[in-house]
């Protein structure tokens, strides 16, 4: 299995890590290095501020001859971005309640779906809950994921409070408290304003029937979507409390860099990724091994 991710993410990030290779195998280093390394830092979606940040930072150790080699680079830039990264890890096992959160089209119901399926494999019965009852079609799209991975489902009807949906599921769940309780919800309402309001209000139902529960709110952001997906990862990080990211659609991008934009500015770590449409294109996501492979080092 792990080869397998190996192999995908390499055939993501193939770009960028023969790019960064050209570099670090220079026998000496100029300032004209450190601009290329800028120029493939940012096509990576690292983004204006962490590239500046990072650039920064490497320049002074060049200045002061700590890095004189292409080789030093590849160290130095590694223990920067390793740092950048080194978050409080994402622990999977001990969640009892999951709540996916993002824009709309951000890949929340796949992801419901797909972490369904990794729950199952790991033996967790699992709880698949429909809170997105703003479109009936969302309430179809994720009854089949249930039936794919032969979970649990619990709707309501369309336009229903979902916050009343996620009470039954909550129910279902006293009945299976050794169960996992997933909530998909809607990505899109008449504003954004309602958007955060209904989110708080299922938080709040949370808190209040299930006080002892672990839970875990998760926000999806599509990778495709590149610097515009901060914009997005700002407005719910400002209106709720986030444990993780999953990043979707990284299968679209060759870019990797905006692992380490997000760990910069939203400092929350980087849960999973997802890198297709079929139940077993999500895995946990490794900082540290990540870093590795996209620098060779
Ligand atoms: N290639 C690829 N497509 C994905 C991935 N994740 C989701 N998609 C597709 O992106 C589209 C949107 O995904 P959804 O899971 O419906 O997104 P959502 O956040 O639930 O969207 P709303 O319910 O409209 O808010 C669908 O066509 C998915 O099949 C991924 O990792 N890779
Ligand atoms: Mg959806």
């Amino acid at each position: 299995m792990f080869n397998f991710i190996k192999k995908t993410l390499t055939s993501i990030y193939q770009k960028v890590t023969s790019s960064l290779g050209r570099l670090f195998a220079k026998p000496i280093i100029d300032t004209s290095t450190l601009e290329e390394l800028e120029q493939i830092l940012l096509e990576a979606d690292t983004g204006t501020q962490t590239t500046k940040k990072l650039i920064v930072t490497l320049t002074k150790q060049a200045q002061n001859n700590a890095i004189t080699t292409g080789a030093d680079l590849q160290q130095a830039l590694k223990a920067e971005l390793t740092a950048l990264v080194n978050l409080q890890p994402y622990q999977e096992d001990t969640i009892d309640i999951l709540l996916l959160v993002g824009i709309n089209g951000s890949g929340k119901t796949s992801a419901a779906g797909k972490l369904a399926h990794r729950y199952a494999q790991l033996g967790r019965s699992v709880i698949l809950v429909a809170g997105d009852t703003f479109r009936a079609a969302a309430v179809d799209q994720l009854r089949i994921w249930a039936e794919r991975t032969n979970s649990t489902f619990i709707a309501g009807k369309e336009g229903q409070d979902p916050a009343s949906v996620v009470y039954a599921g909550l129910e279902a769940h006293a009945q299976q408290p050794e169960s996992l309780l997933i909530i998909d919800t809607a990505g899109r309402l008449q504003t954004k304003v309602n958007l955060m309001r209904e989110l708080e209000k299922m938080r709040a139902i949370i808190s209040k029937k299930a006080p002892n529960a672990q839970v875990t709110t998760l926000l999806t952001i599509d990778a495709m979507l590149g610097q515009n997906s901060f914009d997005q990862a700002k407005l719910f990080h400002e209106s709720t409390h986030l444990d993780g990211i999953i990043l979707t659609k990284m299968d679209g991008t060759g870019k990797g860099g905006i692992v380490f934009a997000i760990a910069q500015i939203f400092a929350i770590p980087v849960a999973y990724i997802s890198f297709g449409e079929s139940v077993t294109d999500l895995q946990p996501f490794d900082a540290h091994a990540f870093v590795s492979d996209l620098l060779g080092a």
